[in-house]
């Protein structure tokens, strides 16, 4: 990243939204995100009108698994284009950070002024229960990692040292809640992975004021309010953190309760798309 001959990893995001937006036809008004837990509610939301894969796209790395890459799916959801991003790339795949924001600063730079950034997670806080939906209010970034360090990004951008008041926006927050009046927020711990953490790591988060963990979503909500989008983060709890229940955690787990919750997952994203799309 730091060789000159490359462009800047925020022109490489430039360059592929411009290509982005020529084979949707359409410029993005909203991105979401997709995490594990939420991939499965994308049919909730709406029929693709294109999909465009990671791999005709530049900057996009090829996928950890052959064939299981990842896509760009445009949606209308009452009037308003939605970018669905499918495939997160995580740090812990061995993604430098800039790498890990791509998709995301490439769905800004297209025109999504607003983002939701969703995750499946653990639960820290014993109020919240598996299949559960929480609203983020802030986080803790825990991974050492930043998406806006490196060379300074070339004018116009923005300076590097990103603002994080409100990363969260209190707008946004406040509109999930009119969908949903029992929602609850939550501070999210961002860790590197892909390990689980120990009980002992467990308790030291929620003493540090972490009421989720997980393995991304922190990275992301940084580069997009460093280009001044507004995030809405949510996350779906897949199990409670390790040392919480008395029972080891486990991958299959985590997926089941993604697949329990779909419909509940699709409504709630549907409904607080329209209340935004209703908004621009
Ligand atoms: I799904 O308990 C999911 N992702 N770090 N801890 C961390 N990441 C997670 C967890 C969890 N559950």
């Amino acid at each position: 990243m730091s060789d000159s001959a490359e462009p800047h990893p925020i022109v490489a995001a430039e360059h592929a939204a411009r290509r982005l937006t020529d084979v949707l036809g359409a410029a993005p008004d909203v991105a979401v995100v997709l995490g594990s837990g939420w991939a499965d509610a994308v049919s909730l939301i709406g029929t693709p009108l294109s999909t465009v894969s990671y791999e005709d796209l530049p900057g996009f790395p090829p996928p950890s698994v052959p064939g299981h890459g990842g896509a760009l799916s445009l949606v209308q959801v009452d009037g308003s284009n939605v970018l669905l991003i499918q495939g997160r790339i995580h740090m812990y795949e061995g993604h430098d950070p800039h790498v890990v924001v791509h998709p995301l600063r490439t769905a800004i730079l297209a025109g999504s002024e607003t983002v939701v950034i969703t995750n499946g997670c653990g639960g820290i806080n014993p109020d919240y229960g598996v299949g559960q939906l929480v609203v983020l209010r802030d986080h803790l970034n825990l991974t050492g990692k930043s998406p806006v360090g490196g060379p300074a990004a070339p004018d116009p951008y923005p300076i590097r040292f990103t603002d994080l008041t409100d990363a969260y926006s209190p707008a946004l927050r406040a509109l999930a809640r009119e969908v949903d009046p029992d929602l609850a927020e939550g501070v999210y711990a961002g860790l590197g992975g892909p390990h689980y953490e120990t009980p002992a790591e467990i308790a030291m988060l929620r003493t540090l004021g972490a009421d989720l963990v997980g393995m991304s979503t922190v990275l992301e909500t940084i580069a997009a309010r460093h280009l001044g989008a507004e995030v809405l983060g949510m996350s779906l709890v897949t199990n409670a953190a390790a040392g919480m229940s008395g029972e080891a955690l486990s991958h299959d787990e985590v997926v089941e309760a993604g697949r329990a919750a779909r419909t509940s997952v699709g409504e709630r994203l549907h409904g607080i798309l329209a209340k935004i799309a209703a908004q621009n």
